[in-house]
């Protein structure tokens, strides 16, 4: 649970996990994704919605909030929780949060959204407002912020050019966009109808045309609109061709076009997801391309989750073709054992939940026997871990964290029991010493037993202990509880010699 997300890269001499990277949030449905690198912040930002697996309503989308997840590394992602849940906005009707895009302005973060108004089958923007990129975010308007009764209004992207001019473009299967205030919540009237041009879908533009859902041409525009900038080259990126859609992509040198058609950037692919929506972003150095699968657990056209590849531009500014692949990219950098990291900070997750927000606290709940998480890349140094301190609250029996280096079938450094502790929100801290010491970088898997069907513990963070350097305790003669203490090497010791011993985190040193 945090209140604060600073992640700390501790090696830029990534060994690369052997792992698979996509879909880069494997523990719920995430779709429309939409990358950010803000001014001030660490940290690149994905924000997006959340396809939720509901009951008898497996044949559309249900969406109820969107998350915001953030990485230092691009193989562990912090989930922030319901970053902006639809009850946020009075005016949205249960079930129909879609495609996202949040941008700064000032120390403000605005988060452009979609959804339907009750007993209105068409899609409104509204926007949501916080002072963090994680949020809480809150309506900023308190209702769409226009009404034009046209339909289509879905995909908002938005793009502030270096004059401080900042674009919305939105559409399905129409193109539009308009010119936002200073304010970021009203649209400039001086153009087009009511401050929204219509953007002319012709073959030079966007390669073709759809007529009675047949493409004329060599592609179309469909949905989906992503307004970038590189240089002094406008990109607009969209999902093209109809259903099963594909991404391609367009160039102008002004932000209000007339557009160049220049082919496809992720042609369609087997991915499980009959939908594809992409937002691209240079972090560190690197250019990365995000779109949506059905790649995840049990995923499929409404149930998509989030990937990640690399991509590069030519000279002109045109783009390579991206190919989605289960691999994804490469660790920017290790993950430091030795520093607080959220529970819900991850490479990989199967059966637990993630909930909360940064206000309240984010935490990982919904633990039981069976279910398993991983991190990435995490570097134990020459030294090694000799003990783990964990965050965490049991209502129920608690039970068993099982710790493995690499993976599912890893050696054990620590079977830990987790008691209870009074209470699903009486989170209490404590350290156990590992079993083994894990030394240089590996995955670190974690995995749960206890009782079937219960509900076994909370998690909000954990933290290894480094082998110390410094003797802190001494000890005259063998300790009677001696199965506590470990070697240097992190192997349990039950009849020690004279010598130099493990115990909490602490040297001991028995005479
Ligand atoms: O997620 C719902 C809709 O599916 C989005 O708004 C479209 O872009 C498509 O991905």
């Amino acid at each position: 649970m945090k209140k604060l997300s600073i992640l700390i890269c501790s090696s830029c001499l990534a060994l690369q996990p052997s792992v698979a990277q996509n879909p880069i949030v494997s523990h719920c449905y995430t779709a429309d994704p939409a990358p950010m690198v803000f001014e001030g912040e660490d940290s690149l930002y994905v924000y997006c919605d959340e396809d939720m697996n509901v009951p008898g309503v497996n044949d559309f989308y249900y969406m109820e909030r969107w998350r915001v997840y953030s990485t230092i590394d691009m193989v562990n992602w912090t989930d922030h929780g319901v970053a902006m849940p639809r009850t946020a906005f009075t005016w949205a009707r249960e079930g129909t949060c879609w495609a996202s895009q949040c941008v700064k302005r000032g120390d403000t973060y605005y988060w452009y959204m979609c959804a339907s108004k009750p007993n209105d089958w068409r899609h409104y923007i509204g926007v949501g407002k916080s002072n963090k990129p994680s949020g809480p975010f809150k309506d900023a308007r308190k209702q769409p912020i226009f009404d034009m009764g046209q339909g289509g209004d879905i995909d908002p992207t938005v793009f502030i050019d270096d004059d401080g001019q900042a674009y919305l473009y939105w559409g399905n299967n129409k193109l539009r966009y308009a010119k936002l205030k200073t304010n970021m919540l009203l649209l400039d009237t001086s153009i087009g109808e009511k401050g929204i041009v219509e953007v002319p879908l012709t073959r030079e533009a966007f390669g073709g045309v759809k007529v009675d859902d047949k493409v004329r041409g060599a592609d179309c525009y469909e949905e989906g609109p992503w307004l970038d900038k590189r240089g002094d080259h406008y990109y607009l990126m969209y999902a093209a061709g109809g259903v099963p859609e594909h991404i391609s992509y367009s160039m102008s040198d002004s932000p209000e076009g007339p557009w160049t058609y220049k082919g496809q950037v992720m042609t369609q692919q087997n991915t499980g997801s009959f939908t594809n929506h992409s937002g691209i972003v240079n972090y560190k150095g690197k250019d990365y391309f995000f779109y949506h699968t059905g790649w995840a657990h049990g995923g499929g056209g409404f149930n998509r989750s989030m990937a990640v590849e690399e991509m590069h531009f030519n000279a002109d500014g045109t783009i390579q073709p991206v190919t989605a692949t289960r691999k994804g990219v490469k660790a920017l950098c290790t993950m430091n054992p030795y520093e607080r990291q959220q529970a819900e900070t991850l490479n990989a997750a199967y059966g637990i939940s993630v909930v909360g927000n940064e206000s309240k606290g984010v935490y990982v709940t919904g633990i039981h026997a069976g279910d398993s998480m991983r991190v990435a890349n995490v570097d134990f140094g020459v030294g090694g871990a000799s003990s783990i301190t964990l965050r965490m609250a049991s209502a129920q029996t608690g039970g068993y964290l099982i710790i493995r280096q690499d993976n599912a079938k890893g050696r054990i450094l620590g079977r830990i029991k987790i008691e209870e502790t009074g209470g699903s929100a009486v989170w209490e801290e404590r350290t156990f010493d590992l079993s083994l010491s894990p030394k240089g970088i590996h995955d670190i898997h974690f995995s749960f037993t206890g009782k079937a069907d219960e509900t076994l513990f909370n998690w909000d963070w954990w933290q290894f202990n480094t082998v110390p350097t410094v003797i802190e305790t001494i000890e005259a003669s063998a300790p009677s509880d001696a199965s506590t203490l470990f070697t240097l090497q992190g192997i349990p010791v039950s009849h020690p010699q004279h010598g130099v011993y493990i115990r909490n985190g602490k040297k001991v040193l028995v005479k």
